[in-house]
């Protein structure tokens, strides 16, 4: 199928502002397969390479702390039809004060530090990003009752 993967986090504030199943609901509900979904309460080495690509940007030091903070994150993979770019939608603009109304950001936050939610932003992203946080094994396969009707 036409079906691609990708690496969606609910940060420390989504966690802690107890947001996950909203959330969660509007990936379900538009159709995406659950692939894998745990807690974590990532490392500074497992959030610097998370944003490897962003070390020399001056927001980088304090974007590791707030990921670290010591409440965990909600680390999930989403399977799906243009799942990449549809949940950068779901989610929003990075600067929730851009973000669609109807998207995460522009629903729930207003802060650029603390926009609750990261998704992949590409095909290559996305493999990066999930081979970091998850284990071949803890990725299922299975098939939901409505995935030929969400999927044809
Ligand atoms: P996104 O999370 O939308 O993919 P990004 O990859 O450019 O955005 O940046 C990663 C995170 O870094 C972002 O979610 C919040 C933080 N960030 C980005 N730009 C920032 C800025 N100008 N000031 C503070 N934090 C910023
Ligand atoms: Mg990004």
């Amino acid at each position: 199928t036409d079906s691609e993967r990708s690496f969606v986090m609910i940060k420390p504030d989504g966690v802690s502002r107890q947001l996950v199943g909203k959330i969660v609901s509007r990936f379900e509900e538009r159709g995406y397969k659950l692939v894998a979904i745990k807690t974590v309460t990532p490392s500074e080495d497992l959030a610097k390479e998370h944003y490897s690509d962003l070390a020399a940007r001056p927001f980088y030091p304090g974007l590791v702390k707030y990921i670290t903070s010591g409440t965990p994150v909600v680390a999930m993979v989403w399977e799906g039809k243009d799942v990449i770019k549809q949940g950068r939608r779901i989610v929003g603009a990075t600067n929730p004060l851009d973000a669609d109304p109807g998207s995460v950001r522009g629903q729930y936050a207003v802060s650029v530090g603390r926009n609750l939610i990261h998704a992949s932003d590409s095909f290559e992203a996305a493999t990066k990003e999930i081979g970091l946080w998850f284990q071949q094994g803890e990725l299922s396969d299975y098939e939901p009752v409505a995935w030929p009707w969400v999927m044809a």
